[in-house]
């Protein structure tokens, strides 16, 4: 495990830290094998942005172009394993007496690491639910049609993730905006910091005094504004980080 140097306040504000929140972006399960959003598309999906096609309009548009590609990425994540970044998440959480975990992440390798307050910003691909009703939807008849038909209203079914343009689930945001006024650290973890209002909860982290942590081998327009900018990939720097602040 290389030996990385964090800054001695930083390992200081860890061991003595009451109140965090982790923000967590696809770079987290990038090492678990799962492309984070802005990865170059591959395959079927290569002439299309993801932006283009997570909205309710493409959907619309598509409805079988849009189904496919999350049948195509929810296999992937059911293939994928937690990595050590997810690992050490959890971990955190068990040293801190009040933590919570924002995750933009729809692939649910969090709560499969043993992370417990999670909150799903932008839902979760393996849910599905009605696109008329809005409500869940565990199972419906087999069948070729792509997408499936709502066993109670006929209408079509949808991933239940937060499509663009789309609002976020209200608890869910109003529980990570709260935390990230009140933590007294808050680490931004594989996120480009560009889908909102995800990436303001940094910005009123630091509004509220609180010491924030960004980790991430690329800048991002967060990075000026962060008091530690930690470098590399989360699966190697926070397990390191861990085994810094506590050694035994
Ligand atoms: C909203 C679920 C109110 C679906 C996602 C015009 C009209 C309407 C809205 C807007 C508009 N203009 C702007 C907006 C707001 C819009 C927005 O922010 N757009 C951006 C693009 C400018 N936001 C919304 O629409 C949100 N809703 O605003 O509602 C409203 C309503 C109506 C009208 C107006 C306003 C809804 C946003 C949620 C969209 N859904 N996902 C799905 O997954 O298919 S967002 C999508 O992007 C993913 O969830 C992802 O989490 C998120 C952010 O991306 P990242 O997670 O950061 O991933 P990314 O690939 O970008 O970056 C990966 C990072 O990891 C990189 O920095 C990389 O360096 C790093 N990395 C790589 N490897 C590693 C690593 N880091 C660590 N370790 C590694 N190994």
């Amino acid at each position: 495990m290389p030996v990385f140097g964090f800054p001695e306040p930083l390992l200081d504000a860890l061991r003595t830290a009451r109140r965090m929140v982790v923000l967590t972006g696809a770079g987290v399960s990038a090492e678990s094998g799962v492309p984070t959003f802005r990865d170059a598309q591959t395959g079927l999906w290569a002439n299309f942005k993801p932006e283009d096609l997570a909205t309710p309009g493409a959907f619309r548009r598509n409805p079988r172009l849009v189904w496919e590609w999350y049948a195509t990425r929810r296999a992937r994540v059911g293939e994928a394993q937690p990595n050590p970044g997810h690992f050490a998440i959890a971990e955190l959480e068990r040293r801190m007496p009040e933590f919570l975990l924002a995750t933009q992440n729809v692939d649910g390798l969090h709560q499969r690491a043993g992370s417990r307050n999670v909150v799903e910003l932008h839902g979760n691909i393996t849910r599905t639910k009605c696109f008329e009703e809005g409500t869940a939807v565990e199972s419906w008849p087999a069948t070729a049609e792509a997408p499936p038909h709502c066993p109670r209203c006929g209408g079509w079914l949808r991933p239940d993730v937060v499509w663009f343009g789309e609002m976020l689930p209200e608890e869910e945001f109003a529980r990570a905006l709260a935390a990230s006024r009140r933590c007294e650290v808050l680490f931004s973890v594989g996120t480009s910091a560009l889908v909102h209002p995800a990436a303001s909860l940094p910005l009123d982290a630091l509004d509220a005094g609180a010491w924030v942590v960004e980790v991430n081998p690329q800048r991002t327009p967060l990075t000026p504004r962060v008091d530690y900018f930690l470098e590399g990939v989360s699966g190697v720097i926070l397990p390191a980080l861990l085994k810094a602040a506590w050694p035994a």
